[in-house]
């Protein structure tokens, strides 16, 4: 008991010194790599992704969104430092062991390196993930052992200089880190006065309302399966076609930019969004048929399916039939592809829920057998026609004393015929305006509706006709598997 005793003290600064080790791990491989795949906390966010029950992925993913992806970041911070926390905590008690002052310095040096390397494939840029914690440990195993017992302010400074060291090399690190994420995509595409003129109108058309996004969503969603996105330049990107075709093609992006183009408006919309939800928008995309580009290759599966494989090890396996109308998309409101949304190229197919509209594509596969794609896996349906949906996110008061309530309302390519709308609750219903079409097949329109507002609170119900003069389904289902569906409606004052 008393031998434990006298060993704490000694033990608490390993500890710290192990903390401190693992800090600046994470730290250095940002500083080496910033914001790439090549930064450890990628391989290992990936890993959590993955060994996570299915149920908890898609509460994260779909639900969190942000707030997900932020809190798998920071356990995977947590899983590195305390990985090389207990490589530094262990090999000094070997080093001790053993009386070999070199131990826990190689030992901690190497063994991150090692990890870093197999993790992300990167042994130059694993380094700054290696040297800073085997430098952390050589000082602290050269530092000369102080007489004991200790002076108080001795180890207080020795603590406070400690603190600012890290913090610096810390605010540094992340600097340099920043500097170094390389920013790819979003920048105009070109004088192309046909996109800025299409936008233009759009933005003419659009109704103006509070809480509603304009016809062009301002604040595009994302869904991401990976905690940091892919760094694809254009000129390293390519698309293959293989599998179940006469030849296997190739096609990069000079070769894409060269082809005949074309702009539409198109919306997406997520699968895992709730009914009301805000995870649905609409872009101006400039892309390449995909139809065409496949049907060159020669396509010949015995299951007229393909399998679409991007650069996160997304995937996603859907009938050929839906890559009519499909495009290669490189352009979004008239920029090259921001980050987020799969600079430099990702798959549109119209009609179809968001998670088959595949970021960062790179191959094209053929399928002789029906296969399940990423989402499907776990548990989601896979392609299929969107949902009707009308949405309610505007409710404003006027000046003249009247209400104003709208939103948008979309079908996929059925289209949207009508949006009808009722301040009591379902019982009566009036026909809401719509703006104009969209230049495109498959994007949403907007609604509102203007009203004199009864004394007291009423409930407002919408609910939209798609393009065949299908009423949306009132039908309360929740999203999983197959999207949500019903009527929106909210209690107005
Ligand atoms: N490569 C890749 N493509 C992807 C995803 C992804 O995680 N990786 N998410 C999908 C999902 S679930 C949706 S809803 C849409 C969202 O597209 P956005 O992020 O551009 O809005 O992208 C789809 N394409
Ligand atoms: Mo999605």
């Amino acid at each position: 008991m008393s031998r434990f005793r006298a060993q704490l003290p000694n033990a608490l600064p390993t500890l710290l010194v192990g903390l401190v080790a693992g800090i600046t791990a994470v730290v250095g491989s940002y500083a080496a790599a910033g914001f790439t795949p090549s930064f450890v906390i990628t391989p290992v966010t990936a890993w959590i992704t993955e060994a996570s029950p299915a149920a908890l992925t898609n509460y994260v993913i779909e639900n969190l969104g942000d707030l997900g992806h932020t809190l798998i970041l920071l356990s995977g911070v947590g899983l590195v430092t305390g990985g090389v926390g207990v490589l530094v905590v262990g090999s000094r008690f070997l080093g001790q062991q053993l009386n070999n002052r070199a131990l826990p310095v190689v030992a901690t040096t190497v063994g991150t390196w090692a990890f870093v390397t197999a993790t992300t494939g990167q042994a130059l840029l694993a380094l700054g993930a290696a040297l800073p914690p085997g430098v952390v440990v050589l000082l602290t195993v050269a530092a000369p052992s102080l007489p004991t017992p200790e002076p108080v302010d001795s180890r207080r400074r020795q603590i406070i200089a400690g603190s600012f060291s890290v913090a610096g090399f810390s605010l540094a690190g992340y600097t340099v880190g920043q500097r170094r994420t390389p920013e790819l995509g979003g920048e105009p595409l070109s004088e192309n006065s046909k996109q800025q003129q299409l936008l233009q109108n759009a933005s003419e058309e659009s109704f103006s309302m509070d809480g509603a996004e304009p016809l062009v969503s301002e604040n595009f969603y994302t869904v991401d399966i990976a905690n940091v996105n892919p760094t694809v330049d254009e000129s390293e990107w390519d698309l293959t076609i293989t599998g179940e075709v006469d030849e296997e093609t190739t096609l990069d992006y000079a070769a894409l930019k060269n082809m005949e183009s074309v702009d539409r408006f198109e919306t997406l919309r997520c699968v895992g969004e709730d009914l009301n939800g805000k995870k649905m928008d609409t872009a101006l995309w400039t892309g390449v048929p995909l139809e065409n580009i496949v049907a060159r290759a020669g396509p010949d599966g015995d299951c007229d399916c393909v399998r679409l494989r991007a650069a996160d090890d997304y995937y996603q396996v859907f009938p050929m039939d839906a890559l009519e109308d499909s495009l290669l998309a490189y352009g979004m409101n008239g920029s090259a592809l921001p980050r987020g949304h799969g600079y430099p190229v990702r798959a549109l197919i119209p009609g179809h829920w968001g998670e088959i509209q595949v970021k960062w594509i790179t191959e094209i596969e053929v399928l002789d057998q029906d296969a399940e794609g990423y989402w499907e896996e776990r548990g989601w349906h896979g392609t299929g026609p969107v949902e009707t949906v009308a949405k309610l996110h505007a409710v404003n008061d006027l000046d003249d004393g009247r209400k104003e309530v709208g939103g948008h309302a979309y079908a996929g390519i059925r289209g949207i015929q009508q949006v009808e709308v009722s301040t009591d609750g379902g019982s009566t219903w009036t026909e809401a305006e719509l703006t104009e079409p969209l230049d495109g097949i498959d994007a949403w329109r907007q609604w509102r509706y203007r009203y004199d507002p009864p004394d007291g609170s009423h409930e407002v119900v919408v609910r939209a006709t798609d393009g065949n003069g299908t009423l949306q389904t009132q039908e309360e289902r929740g999203k999983f598997p197959r999207g949500a569906t019903g009527w929106v409606s909210r209690t107005v004052q």
